[in-house]
C-alpha cells in the first residue's frame, strides 16, 4: 500500500487536476490511441477517427475522457479501500469489454506522463512516484477481480 504522506501526494495532484477534468482526460484518450492504436479498436464508437484532428473536434473521445478520470478519481479518493467502486469496473472490464491488464497499464504511464506535462511545477519526482504505485495498486485490484471472474486479462 501507499503511506498516508503518498495518498497525500495523490490528492495534491488530482486537487490541480480535477478543475478540467475533460481537457485531461481527452489528452489522455488521445495519447493512448496514438501511442498504442490497438487501444482504439476496442471502442465501436471510436474506430472510424482517423486523423488527430478528428480525435481533437469528437465530443465523444472528450466525453469519454472525462468519465474515465472522474470514475478514477473516485477510486483514488478511497485510499486503497475501493472494493465498492473498484468491482463494477473491473466485472464490464472483464466480461464486456474483455481490456487486458497490459492495457491498464498503458493508461497508467500515460495518465502520469499528461499530468507531469501539465503541471510540471507540482508533480516533481516524489509526486509521479506516489501517482505510479496508486495506479500500481489500482491495477493489481482490478487484476485479482479479473482472475475471480475467470478473465486471464
Ligand atoms: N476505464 C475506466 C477507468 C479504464 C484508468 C483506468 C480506467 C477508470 N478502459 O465501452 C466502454 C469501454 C470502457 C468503458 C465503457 C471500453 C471499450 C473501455 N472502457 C476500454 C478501456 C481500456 C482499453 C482501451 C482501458 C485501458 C480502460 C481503462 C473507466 Fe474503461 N471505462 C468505461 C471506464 C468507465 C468510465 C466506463 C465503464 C463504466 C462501468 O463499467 O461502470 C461500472
Amino acid at each position: 500500500g501507499l503511506t498516508e504522506q503518498e495518498w497525500q501526494k495523490v490528492m495534491d495532484i488530482w486537487d490541480k487536476v480535477e478543475p478540467d477534468l475533460s481537457l485531461h482526460g481527452q489528452e489522455v484518450i488521445i495519447r493512448m490511441f496514438q501511442n498504442h492504436p490497438e487501444t482504439q479498436e476496442r471502442f465501436v464508437k471510436f474506430k472510424n477517427l482517423k486523423t488527430l484532428d478528428e480525435m481533437k473536434n469528437s465530443e465523444e473521445v472528450k466525453k469519454h475522457g472525462t468519465t474515465v478520470l472522474s470514475a478514477l478519481g473516485k477510486i483514488l479518493k478511497q485510499k486503497g479501500s475501493h472494493e465498492a467502486e473498484l468491482a463494477p469496473l473491473a466485472q464490464t472490464h472483464a466480461n464486456k469489454h474483455k481490456i487486458p491488464v497490459k492495457y491498464l497499464e498503458f493508461i497508467s504511464e500515460i495518465i502520469i506522463g499528461v499530468f507531469a506535462e501539465k503541471h510540471s511545477a507540482e508533480f516533481g519526482a516524489d509526486g509521479q512516484e506516489a501517482m505510479r504505485k496508486a495506479l500500481e495498486l489500482f491495477r493489481n485490484d482490478m487484476a485479482s477481480k479479473y482472475k475471480e471472474l475467470g478473465f486471464q486479462g
